[in-house]
């Protein structure tokens, strides 16, 4: 098995197909440059003030770390609600609900010297799996050039059709991509950050996407609330979940203007 690399002008039917088969894929080259430097500095004082914030075992100790950028970082909206992205989120969450949300927004500066993140899989905040049933769908931007040499995410391709490794020892392959491009992960997939071996920080944004059925990982209107989801157009409020799933799950009549009515 490989890790299938597309082009960004990809057949949304080839990429499907790649992660049914694999778990993950990579589109290269989906997102300028001067786009991702743009996110790249509005996520900057962010990192620097609670970066180390999360730091355990699991995040690592070199490794900055900060979430919900929707607060702060206007711009990786783009990227949150970009329409691959969203395309993908379709075939493979729409089946099996109405909408869906994002789960959590997270940006990802492993520094020289950190270790192999362990593998993990990104579903396990869901206590169940139904089989059949994807819970999530996420995608890791580069937002510099990823290489073996700094920490390119590593993925066990196929391990979203296994349920048990406690007899096998997952071989991970890394997703070495240009800056602006992106890796595609089901929620299954056992991944996890590499080693950064370079000089230079690896910075990436990780966007989460999740059936509207379940709890969103970050709870998303405390992180951005309405007075701030209310710069951002209808289909980013509804991916914050400023909408109802249904005729009642999550209603509400407080929201106001931000409040998306019509589904
Ligand atoms: O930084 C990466 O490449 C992956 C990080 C990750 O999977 C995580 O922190 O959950």
């Amino acid at each position: 098995m490989e890790l299938a690399y597309f082009d960004s002008d990809v057949a949304h039917a080839d990429l499907i197909e790649a992660l049914r088969n694999t778990g993950s894929a990579v589109v290269t080259n989906v997102m300028d440059e001067e786009t991702i430097d743009i996110c790249a500095a509005e996520m900057r004082p962010e990192f620097d003030r609670h970066g180390r914030d999360t730091e355990n075992d699991f995040n690592g100790y070199k490794t900055l770390r900060i979430s919900s950028t929707l607060r702060y970082a206007p711009t990786t909206a783009k990227m949150i609600a970009h329409p691959l992205v969203l395309a993908m989120a379709d075939a493979f969450l729409k089946p099996h609900c109405l909408s869906y949300r994002i789960g959590s927004n997270t940006g990802i500066e492993i520094y020289p010297g950190e270790g192999h993140q362990v593998l993990h899989t990104d579903d396990s905040i869901y206590p169940l799996r139904i089989p059949g049933i994807q819970f999530q769908i996420n995608v890791m931007w580069a937002m510099c050039d990823f290489t073996e040499a700094n920490g390119a995410t590593r993925v066990v391709l196929g391990s979203h059709l296994i349920d048990d490794y406690f007899d096998e020892q997952p071989d991970p392959v890394q997703a070495v991509m240009p800056k602006g491009s992106l890796l595609f992960y089901l929620g299954p997939v056992l991944h996890g950050g590499g080693q950064n071996n370079t000089e230079t920080p690896r910075m990436g944004l990780i966007n989460t996407y999740a059936l509207g059925w379940l709890r969103q990982e970050v709870n998303q209107y405390l992180a951005v609330p309405p007075e701030l989801a209310a710069q951002y157009d209808e289909t980013v409020r509804r991916l914050l979940g400023y909408t109802k799933h249904g005729s009642s799950l999550g209603h509400s009549r407080v929201a106001g203007d931000v409040w998306v009515w019509d589904e």
